[in-house]
C-alpha cells in the first residue's frame, strides 16, 4: 500500500473546519426543503463504479501516443492503482478486466491484489477488435459477424475464453463490444451480417455460467464509418432479447450521434427491464472518451435523473453494472480519474434531490414552468459538500485531487516503476 487511511485523515483535519461549515449550511437548506439528507449520504456511500484497466496509463488518440510517467506495467499494478483511487474516494471499488491486455498469469495472487485494495471485479470485456500476434486469421473483416465461419467460431471461443477467465477471478459479467461493420456502401450485407452477430451471441451466451449476465454495447460509428452491425440501443436491445434474460444494453454515454437525448434511451431501457449496464465519459463531437462531466454536466444530471427514477420504480430491471469507459492523452490518469468519479457523484446527489412525487404532480398538471424550477433547483444545488461528507463517513479523502497532490502520489509511483513506461493496452 502506497498510502494509509491515517494519512488521509490527518489530510482531511487540515480542511475539516471548512467542510463542517459548508456541510451544515447545506444540509441546514436541504432539510428546509425536506430533503432527507442521511438518505443521500447513504446512497452515496454505496454507490461504486469500475475502473477500467485501460484507464490507468495516459491512453491516447488514434494519432499518437504519449505516455505517463510511472503507469502500470501489469495488472497487479494496475490494481495497485484502483486502490489508491478507491482508497481516496471509496468509489472505486471495482476492475473491469480487458482480455487479452489483462490476462492474469496466477489468478489466487491477483485476487490477493484485488482483496487486498478492497476490490470486486466488475464485467470483463472481450476484444475481438484486434488481431492478436499468435492469430493465423483476422479480424478486419469482422468477428462475430464475419461471412467466414472459421473467423466467427475464433471470436466466439474467445468470448468463452475470457468467461472462463472471469469466472475464475469472482467476475460475473461479460460485456462485448464490437468493431464489426463496414466502410464503403455495399461491402456488407445488413440482414446476414446482424443475423451471424445474433447467432454468436446466442452461442456465447449459452456457455455462460447460469448466474453471469451478458452486456451488449452499441456504437453507430468508429472504427467503421459506413456502418456498425450494432449501430443503436434498439439494435442491441433487440440482440438481447433474442439471447435471453440475462443478456441487457449497454449504454455507452459516447456511442451516440450528436444531440441525441440519451436519457430518454435510459428510461426506455429500465422500463423493459434491460438496461444492464453503463460506461460513463464524456464528448463534444464523437465517442471522444474523456472525463466524466467535463463538457455537458446537465446531459450528466439529466440520465441521472431517470437512472434514479428507474432504479427506484422499476424493479424489473436490475442495478445497472457502473463502469468509467474514459482515455485520453494529456492529464495524470489518476486525477482524471478522481476528477470522473466526482462527476458522477455531483450528477448523481444532485439527482437524489429532486422530489420525484412532486414532479410527477407538476407533470400531471401541466405546468411546464414548476417541472423546469424542480430540475433545474436540484441542478444548480451546489451538492459538493454533500459528496464530501459521504466520503468523510467512509474514511475516505475530503478533497480527493489535493490529497494525492499532497501525498506526493505519482512521485512514488514513478521512484517505483520508471519516467519510461506504458501502460499494457490501448
Ligand atoms: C469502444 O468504443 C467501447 O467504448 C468499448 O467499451 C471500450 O472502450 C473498449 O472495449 C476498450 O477496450
Ligand atoms: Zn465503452
Ligand atoms: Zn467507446
Ligand atoms: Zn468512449
Amino acid at each position: 500500500m502506497r498510502i494509509h487511511q491515517n494519512q488521509i485523515s490527518e489530510i482531511n483535519k487540515q480542511k475539516s473546519d471548512e467542510h463542517h461549515r459548508e456541510f451544515s449550511f447545506l444540509s441546514n437548506s436541504l432539510i428546509k426543503r425536506e430533503v432527507d439528507v442521511s438518505w443521500i449520504l447513504q446512497k452515496l456511500s454505496d454507490f461504486q463504479v469500475a475502473i477500467p484497466s485501460w484507464a490507468l496509463g495516459a491512453g491516447g488518440t488514434r494519432f499518437g501516443r504519449f505516455s505517463y510517467a510511472g503507469e502500470p506495467a501489469s495488472l497487479e499494478e494496475k490494481l495497485d492503482d484502483i486502490g489508491i483511487l478507491h482508497l481516496l474516494t471509496n468509489a472505486a471499488g471495482s476492475v473491469s478486466l480487458h482480455i487479452p491486455w489483462d490476462i492474469p498469469e496466477d489468478i489466487s495472487a491477483i485476487k490477493e491484489i484485488a482483496k487486498s485494495n478492497k476490490l470486486l471485479f466488475d464485467a470483463v470485456n472481450s476484444n475481438t477488435f484486434q488481431d492478436q500476434p499468435d492469430m493465423k486469421m483476422s479480424y478486419k473483416f469482422g468477428s462475430l459477424s464475419n461471412a467466414d465461419a472459421v473467423i466467427r467460431m475464433k471470436a466466439i471461443e474467445h468470448n468463452i475464453e475470457v468467461v472462463k477467465l472471469g469466472n475464475a477471478l469472482g467476475s460475473k459479467s461479460l460485456t462485448v463490444w464490437l468493431a464489426d461493420g463496414s466502410n464503403f456502401p455495399g461491402q456488407q450485407n445488413f440482414q446476414s451480417a446482424l443475423k451471424l452477430t445474433q447467432e454468436s451471441l446466442q452461442h456465447i451466451y449459452k456457455a455462460m455460467p447460469e448466474d453471469w449476465k451478458l452486456f451488449i454495447e452499441y456504437k453507430p460509428y468508429e472504427p467503421n464509418f459506413y456502418s456498425t452491425v450494432i449501430q443503436d440501443w434498439g439494435t442491441s436491445f433487440m440482440l438481447a432479447n433474442a439471447c435471453g434474460e440475462r443478456a441487457f444494453t449497454l449504454v455507452d454515454l459516447g456511442h451516440h450521434l450528436p444531440n441525441t437525448n440519451i436519457e430518454q434511451i435510459v428510461a426506455t431501457l429500465m422500463m423493459k427491464g434491460k438496461l444492464g449496464g453503463f460506461h460513463f465519459n464524456d464528448s463534444k463531437y464523437g465517442d471522444d472518451d474523456l472525463t466524466v462531466g467535463s463538457i455537458k454536466p446537465y446531459a450528466l444530471f439529466l440520465i441521472f435523473n431517470e437512472l434514479v427514477f428507474g432504479m427506484e420504480k422499476n424493479s424489473q430491471n436490475p442495478t445497472p453494472a457502473w463502469m468509467i469507459d474514459a482515455s485520453h492523452n494529456v492529464k495524470d490518469p489518476l486525477e482524471d480519474l478522481i476528477q470522473s468519479l466526482e462527476a458522477i457523484m455531483i450528477a448523481y446527489a444532485q439527482a437524489l434531490l429532486i422530489d420525484q412525487n412532486l414532479l410527477r404532480q407538476a407533470q400531471q398538471d401541466h405546468d411546464v414552468v414548476l417541472c423546469q424550477e424542480i430540475l433545474q433547483n436540484a441542478y444548480r444545488t451546489d451538492v459538493r459538500p454533500l459528496v464530501r461528507e459521504a466520503r468523510l463517513l467512509n474514511n475516505a479523502a475530503l478533497y480527493p485531487v489535493d490529497a494525492y497532490r499532497e501525498l506526493a502520489v505519482r512521485r512514488s509511483l514513478i521512484d517505483e516503476r520508471g519516467t519510461k513506461t506504458v501502460a499494457t493496452g490501448l
